[in-house]
């Protein structure tokens, strides 16, 4: 029944990720802030978000997902953020590189080139949306360093090979951080002849290991706003190497044929 309110069509219930994700302590803050209390996060992972949301759009049905920019849903599917009056979610953020201490002395070239790494959520999208249509992660990385020679060939310039040398690089499943990872991944390996390892784990794993030396270094961390606690725990215990991408957003999201336009009417 489309004239039910919001909260009775969709059961209460917001489709977040992985609970170690910052998005989903923002949006338990964001339940508080709104006064949502009738409310419930589902705990998940990214994939199972996505695929809920596309099961839902395709009945055109009411969904409200936890959501994130750069991501190739906003290429596939007519989305929108809810409007956050009380700026809960924070504005914009930049995606940070983080090495592990000692990397600089132990691995000049691979933090060299670490810290020269930087693109733009338009390079972030191609990657990401071939994924989505089905390439392997792999196969994307691949495809946009052929394309984008000219920007890879500035980040390795006058960096000295390091042929077989293994590096370990960790993320979180996110899709964002799956096409970065194996992005520079691929650069690593094709440029300067590394041998990287991708460390699958969750959020708090991630930033322990990169603070108990245990993944060399990480290309995915959120900030200001959405790894804060992260950042804040272990900070001291790791190099930031600065931005690497620049213009991401969080919040919630839903389809555009859904009317409202703004958390507050989330509300009875
Ligand atoms: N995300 C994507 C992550 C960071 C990258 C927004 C889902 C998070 O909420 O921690």
């Amino acid at each position: 029944d489309s004239s039910a309110f919001i909260g009775d069509q969709v059961k209460y219930e917001i489709i977040g990720i992985d609970p170690g994700a910052g998005i989903m302590k923002t949006t338990a803050q964001a339940l508080k802030d709104y006064d949502l209390s009738d409310w419930k996060l589902v705990e998940g992972s990214g994939t199972a978000m996505t695929a809920a949301f596309d099961k839902a759009y395709k009945a055109q049905m009411p969904i409200i997902i936890t959501g994130w920019t750069p991501h190739w849903m906003f290429s596939k599917y007519d989305l929108k953020y809810l409007e956050d009056p009380k700026g809960v979610y924070g504005g914009d953020e930049q995606i940070h590189t983080i090495a592990r201490k000692g990397l600089k002395t132990d691995q000049p070239s691979a933090y060299t080139v670490l810290d020269r790494f930087e693109w733009t959520p338009g390079d972030m999208e191609k990657v990401m949306l071939a994924i989505s249509d089905g390439k392997k992660p792999e196969e994307a990385a691949v495809d946009w360093i052929k394309d984008n020679g000219g920007k890879v060939d500035e980040w390795v310039k006058d960096v000295p090979k390091a042929e077989g040398v293994k590096l370990k690089l960790a993320y979180v499943a996110w899709d964002s951080e799956i096409a970065s990872t194996n992005l520079v991944k691929a650069v690593l390996e094709s440029r300067l002849g590394f041998k990287v390892d991708l460390l699958q784990v969750e959020a708090g794993p991630m930033w322990a290991g990169i603070a108990g030396g245990d993944a060399d270094a990480i290309v995915a961390a959120w900030l200001p706003t959405t790894h804060k606690d992260y950042y804040d725990k272990y900070k001291d215990k790791f190099e930031d190497l600065g931005p690497n991408l620049s213009g991401t957003k969080i919040g919630l999201a839903v389809p555009k044929y859904m009317e409202i336009g703004s958390i507050e009417d989330l509300k009875k």
